[in-house]
């Protein structure tokens, strides 16, 4: 892999996308640690209104500190710390690894942003391994708009709206999708049994451990510590 070369495409972008990083033994290892924490049908975590409002249908779990160790090795991985590093420079920590579940037949995840986008130099960096296959059967592609890291907060608008030049990403068993936490991101419907995902969140040095505390979508800001919504956006 060339470093230099995914770290400039990242910053253009705002996104990478790392086929096979991962192999599908380490995967399925993971899965089956996964499932069996969540089972089929797992309590919601958030608040019923978050959801609600939010449109966003995840249960996250923490899984390194239940001491579920097969996580460390994919987190030490030393091509996705040499990127990492790659993209965010020397310092960078890691935040933590959280998994996120959804259930067949909810909503996916709407346009957010992770962390206010106000200064460029303040963000998280999203490493999202995936488990098993996303694509158009199983739904819960993943949507990004290209730049969007740029473009400052998302707009007020319509949740799910979309948008001419968003580009749908089905990630495939084993693969590393980054996104910049300004980044304009969504999560289609799921339609198969469940969808997981598994995010190694990162940040650069200087950035406080709690830049995601405040995720901006298209109807509110919401914070995450207070379980209030900070402010509510008009269209
Ligand atoms: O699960 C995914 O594919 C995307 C996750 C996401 O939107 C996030 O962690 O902010």
């Amino acid at each position: 892999m060339n470093m230099t070369e995914l770290s400039n495409t990242f910053w253009q972008q705002g996104y990478l996308v790392i086929e096979g990083l991962f192999s599908a033994e380490n995967m399925d290892k993971l899965q089956s640690i996964i499932l069996g924490h969540y089972g089929l049908n797992p309590e919601y975590e958030h608040e019923a209104a978050f959801l609600s409002k939010s449109a966003t249908e995840v249960i996250p779990w923490f899984p390194q500190l239940s001491g579920k160790q097969g996580f460390d090795e994919i987190e030490h991985c030393n091509q996705m710390e040499t990127l990492t590093e790659a993209i965010l420079g020397k310092g960078w920590k890691s935040l933590y690894c959280m998994t996120m579940f959804s259930k067949k037949g909810t909503k996916g995840q709407a346009w957010h942003q992770d962390c206010l986008p106000d200064d460029p130099q303040q963000f998280n960096l999203n490493r999202l391994v995936y488990t098993m296959d996303i694509n158009a059967h199983v739904g819960g592609e993943l949507l990004v708009m290209p730049g969007s890291h740029r473009l400052g907060k998302l707009p007020a608008g319509e949740v799910n709206e979309d948008f001419s030049e968003q580009v749908i990403l089905a990630p495939q068993k084993g693969t590393l999708v980054m996104i910049h936490g300004h980044t304009w991101h969504r999560v289609l419907p799921v339609k198969g049994e469940y969808r997981l995902s598994t995010n190694y969140r990162a940040i650069p040095q200087n950035t406080p451990e709690d830049i995601t505390d405040i995720c901006v979508y298209r109807n509110m800001l919401y914070q995450f510590s207070t379980s209030k919504v900070l402010e509510d956006r008009q269209v």
